[in-house]
């Protein structure tokens, strides 16, 4: 079929987006080994962000329960088919496959689980899109080698990587080697293992793990790409869109810095080398960053197909210090928008910034982009009868898709698909709550892990199944 300047292109890949450890829950079964997640009691991420080395008090429930997607994906993945999903992006838990990390040989039983639900997928027509890690990896790692900060790091990886392109490579075609993967320079342990010890330069261990991550990131582009020269792997990043304060240049200037601590990542796997500025900035913070012979090649060789992103918010940056109408509760900080409301975490909602975030990388790279998050995590009320009525989530979606569209249709920016996050609810990352919820399907379980873990339709059920069967021209 022809494809319209006005719409969505034809083959646009609708779907939604989880990840392993906030819905599978089995953490022990299966032969699985535990994760960082696993032991990241609570909110993963609001309470490991730094030093985490010994136990922190809290429920263990989050990752190790969740929604017990393990046991209720075929029920799940029908509903998904329900709402005509085009692809469904999930994660595969490495330690399923790799329960400790270092194991000569794959798990089997893990390795069958992920046979299973994508065949699911498959036999709706579902494109399976996988996170090989998506904020986890085996704890056996951090505890044997200190995680990613080890160099062996990368083999232990490009194996797993290596089980997964030759199991699956007639299941699935879209890979994303590490979920956000810029994360780690904000919150090392949970997308790479780091546990900072006291008095530790958080820069110098976070950027060693981040290019032991880089690396090991093209290895797998390639190997990939050798297993099935079909495949298309990308990279993950949060895309952290932020506006000066004002229009001192100054503050223009904040935040040229602070995205590029950002680009860093994206233009690595892009463009397969380290950008000046970046050179220049460990050069001037002393950080010396360990490199092996061939690793530039390694680089060079291992360019991505596509970006993958998540978009929640923008940001405002200041040049000044400043704790002025700080943002509280969101992952990066910033500034209040006056000009934007915010989600009930502090996360500020900006549909026209997805549109600007989309041409600043489309401008920035030439290459496809896959919006692979974005989403209003809210509370939802369960009515008498039994119905969500979640409209806040239907008018953040729908403005954000129209602002999408107006990317694709005006700008002409390359958009491969756009997958909610969390379109089953699951555990929040950064709160490890349940009340966080995202989903156009509702799970019955509550903040304690209480609940019969029944699913319903939300509103937003039906409305994102007629998004999709009119592919984007209904909103
Ligand atoms: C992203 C992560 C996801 C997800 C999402 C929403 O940063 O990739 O794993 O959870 O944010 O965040 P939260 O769950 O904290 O609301």
């Amino acid at each position: 079929m022809e494809n319209k300047i006005n719409q969505f292109p034809e083959g646009f890949l609708w779907g939604g987006a989880v990840a392993a450890n906030q819905c599978e829950g089995a953490w022990n079964v299966g032969g699985k080994g535990v994760s960082t997640a696993d032991v990241a009691t609570g909110g993963a991420v609001d309470k490991h962000r730094e030093y985490t080395d010994g136990v922190i008090e809290g429920k263990y429930y989050p990752s190790h329960e969740a929604i017990d997607f393990y046991n209720h994906y075929k029920g799940d993945v029908a509903l998904l088919a329900e709402m005509g999903f085009k692809c469904f992006r999930t994660s595969i838990a490495w330690t399923r496959i790799f329960p400790n990390g270092d194991e000569a040989e794959p798990n089997e039983e893990g390795l069958k689980f992920y046979d299973n639900l994508f065949d699911e997928c498959l036999k709706y027509g579902i494109e399976p899109v996988v996170t090989i890690s998506h904020y986890e990896m085996p704890y056996g790692l951090v505890e044997k080698y200190g995680a990613w900060r080890s160099r062996k790091l990368v083999d232990f990886y490009v194996n797993y990587c290596e089980a997964l392109f030759t199991r699956y490579k007639d299941k699935v075609k879209y890979w994303m080697t590490f979920n956000e993967i810029n994360a780690v320079a904000l919150f090392p342990f949970i997308p790479a293992g780091i546990k900072l010890k006291e008095g530790e330069n958080k820069e110098q261990v976070s950027y060693q793990a981040a290019h032991h991550q880089l690396v090991a990131s093209a290895k797998a582009v390639k190997l990939g790409h050798e297993i099935n020269p079909n495949s298309k792997i990308g990279c993950m990043i949060l895309y952290p869109l932020a506006y000066p304060e004002t229009c001192n240049p100054k503050d223009v200037q904040a935040v040229n810095e602070m995205m590029n601590t950002h680009y860093f990542f994206s233009d690595v796997h892009v463009r397969g080398y380290y950008p000046n500025y970046q050179k220049r900035y460990f050069e001037r913070n002393n950080i010396n960053i360990e490199m092996e012979a061939g690793d530039e090649e390694i680089l060079k060789a291992g360019k991505v197909d596509y970006i993958g992103f998540s978009y929640y918010m923008s940001l405002v940056i200041s040049s000044k210090p400043t704790d002025k109408n700080s943002t509280a509760g969101n992952m990066l900080g910033g500034i209040k928008n006056p000009y934007l409301e915010a989600s009930d975490w502090g996360w500020q909602i900006d549909p026209e910034g997805l549109r600007t975030s989309l041409n600043n990388l489309y401008d920035r790279y030439q290459v496809p982009l896959f919006c692979v998050e974005n989403g209003l995590g809210a509370i939802d009320k369960v009515e008498e009868d039994g119905s969500i009525n979640d409209d806040y989530r239907i008018d953040y979606l729908r403005k954000h898709i129209v602002e999408m569209k107006k990317a694709v249709t005006i700008d002409g920016v390359e958009l491969m698909g756009y997958t909610p996050w969390g379109c089953i609810d699951l555990i929040s990352a950064s709160t490890g709550e349940m009340k966080k919820r995202y989903g156009f399907i509702y799970v019955d379980k509550d903040n304690d892990g209480n609940g019969t873990l029944e699913r319903s339709r939300k509103k937003s059920f039906n409305w994102y199944k007629n998004v999709i069967a009119t592919n984007g021209e209904e909103l």
